[in-house]
This record gives C-alpha cells, sequence and structure tokens, in this order.
C-alpha cells in the first residue's frame, strides 16, 4: 500500500511588526527628468507591485496603511516620473501602500480639493488605510528617508524644493506633498471644495490644522529635499482671485465644507498595473 503522506499541521505564522525605521533605506537620491519613462519597464522593475498598484512588505506587516492620493488631469508625463521614482522608494519604506490617482473629468476650472477628498472617500471603500498622503504629480522626494506615512501630527513632506533653493518660502507653506493620518483628517473635516483654480488651497488646509489645534510636523531640510518637475501653468488652472478672501474665513467655514459636504461623481475606476486611476466628475464652479 501507498505510504500514507503525513500532512504537516503549519501553525499560520503572524508577520512580525517592521522595524521603526526599514533597514532598506539608502538616503539620497539622484532625480533627474532628461530622460523618457518606460511604464513597462518601471513595471519590469517593480515585479513585487500588484495591480492597481498596491504593496506591502513580504516579511514584515507594514507599520500603516498608506494611501498616496494624487490630483490630475493632462500630466501624464509627470506621472510616468512619478511612478518611476515613487515606487521603489515606497517599497525600500516597507509601507503597505495604494496609488490613486483622482482624474477630474471634462474642461471646467481645476479643482484639486475636490479630486483630493474623492480619493480619500474612494480609497476607504477599497481598504482600510489609515494615513493619506497627498502629492502633487510633478513632486518627487530626493531622500528615502522622508518617509511616506503619518505623525503624530499632520506631515507636511515637501519641505525643500528645487524651485525655493531647498528652503521653505514661508512658514505656514503646506503644500506639495503632505501627510494626514484618518484621524487628523477628520478632525480638520478634509479639504475645502471651494477652491476653482491655482492658489490657496492649501493655505486653507493649514489653517484648519492649526484652527483644530494642531502643528505641522516637518523633516529635516537635509532630507525634506525634493525636486519639482518645471513646467508651464495648466491650462483651466488660472490663480483663484477669490483665494485670499477664502483663505481670510477658513475658522467660520471649515466646519460646513470639506468631506463632510463633498459631492462627486465617480466615472470609472481602473486598475491598472502601477496605479489605480479614477475619473470624476466633481462639478463646475
Ligand atoms: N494638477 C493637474 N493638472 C492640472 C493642474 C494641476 O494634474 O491641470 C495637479 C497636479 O498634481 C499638480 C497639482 O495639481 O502637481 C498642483 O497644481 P498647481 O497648479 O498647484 O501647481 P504647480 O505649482 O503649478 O505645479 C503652478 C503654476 C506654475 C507656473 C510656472 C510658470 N513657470
Ligand atoms: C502662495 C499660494 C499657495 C502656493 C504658494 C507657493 O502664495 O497656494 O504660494 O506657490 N497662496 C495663495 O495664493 C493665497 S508656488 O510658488 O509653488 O507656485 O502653494
Amino acid at each position: 500500500p501507498a505510504k500514507e503522506e503525513k500532512v504537516l499541521e503549519q501553525p499560520v505564522k503572524k508577520l512580525e511588526k517592521c522595524p521603526e525605521t526599514s533597514p532598506l533605506l539608502v538616503g539620497p537620491l539622484r532625480v533627474e527628468f532628461n530622460f523618457s519613462v518606460d511604464l513597462e519597464l518601471v513595471k519590469k522593475e517593480n515585479p513585487n507591485v500588484q495591480p492597481g498598484g498596491r504593496f506591502k512588505p513580504k516579511d514584515c506587516e507594514a507599520l500603516q496603511k498608506v494611501a498616496i492620493i494624487i490630483a490630475f488631469r493632462y500630466r501624464e508625463e509627470h506621472l510616468k516620473y512619478w511612478l518611476h521614482y515613487l515606487h521603489p522608494i515606497l517599497q525600500r519604506q516597507q509601507l503597505d501602500y495604494g496609488v490613486y490617482v483622482i482624474k477630474q473629468d471634462g474642461n471646467d476650472t481645476f479643482n484639486k480639493c475636490r479630486l483630493l477628498n474623492t480619493g480619500y472617500a474612494e480609497a476607504l471603500k477599497e481598504y482600510d488605510y489609515n494615513c493619506f498622503v497627498f502629492n502633487d504629480v510633478d513632486v518627487i522626494p530626493m531622500d528615502d528617508r522622508n518617509t511616506y506615512k503619518c505623525f503624530s501630527q499632520p506631515r507636511h513632506l515637501a519641505v525643500s524644493l528645487d524651485k525655493f533653493n531647498f528652503r521653505l518660502p514661508y512658514v505656514q507653506c503646506f503644500g506639495g506633498a503632505t501627510s494626514l493620518s484618518k484621524e487628523q483628517y477628520l478632525k480638520i473635516n478634509g479639504f475645502p471644495n471651494n477652491y476653482w483654480g491655482w492658489g490657496g488651497e492649501d493655505d486653507d488646509i493649514y489653517n484648519r490644522v492649526v484652527t483644530s489645534g494642531m502643528s505641522i510636523s516637518r523633516p529635516n531640510s537635509e532630507i525634506g529635499k525634493c525636486r519639482m518637475i518645471r513646467h508651464n501653468r495648466d491650462k483651466l488652472n488660472d490663480p483663484n482671485p477669490q483665494r485670499f478672501n477664502r483663505i481670510a474665513h477658513t475658522r467660520e467655514t471649515m466646519y460646513k465644507d470639506g468631506i463632510n459636504s463633498l459631492k462627486y461623481q465617480v466615472l470609472s475606476i481602473q486598475k491598472l498595473d502601477l496605479f489605480t486611476t479614477i475619473t470624476v466628475d466633481v462639478g463646475k464652479p
């Protein structure tokens, strides 16, 4: 008779938590935009990234579940650089992450914050994220020690941009790339929905953070170095003449206007190899 096969009972091994600082980090990175990115190659170079731009470390349990949200329209070339540079960095940071590109449908004035709020809401429908990074598509960190995770206070990640000679342009600056835990985001009622066009929305978010009794945390200016891809002013995103008036009233408007009043319509959700793209109708001014 055939020898009876003994089925060994494998105890389900619970992964240990990843260390506070990833041992895979390398520090300063060279970031350039003088070549063209082939997304097929990026895909091959990042075989562990799952459909929709999802990843989690194999050998340890990530400390945070991070949704990275990018507001987007007409910036395909920038997005390619972003994917090329960020996927390797985020994997070395041992994050459990997903990349969400939220695309404004149609040709009305751009509304970045409606897109970011939509990204927050849609990402949560998919997975139990506890941290949200909001990243301009043209901002690339130059040091992988600038961890794309959440901190005890809302975090400004893009603190020393090349275009500002690697200095903070003003202390209240809270643009380019930021992270907020779910709790921090809800505490400020998300982002304002009524900033159409360029400017001020990041200052409004700063006001929300401070009004809610929180402060901004930042990496130092060495670790916080980032490059921004040079480009011309976008079409349909002219400076918003109402921005000064709006930021003067954040305190009165923030609890009425935000994630609790967000309206949008999802037109499509696509799981691509390196990111999830969600096309949205956010309305018009
Ligand atoms: N964005 C788009 N498409 C647009 C406008 C904005 O995808 O048409 C997104 C994108 O993620 C971008 C972010 O929104 O990184 C912020 O856009 P912004 O207009 O605030 O930022 P930026 O600072 O451009 O990149 C400002 C105009 C620069 C003019 C420079 C002239 N030399
Ligand atoms: C401030 C804008 C911010 C903007 C920052 C940097 O003046 O939205 O400049 O802009 N605030 C207002 O307009 C009220 S930048 O030089 O990157 O184009 O983020």
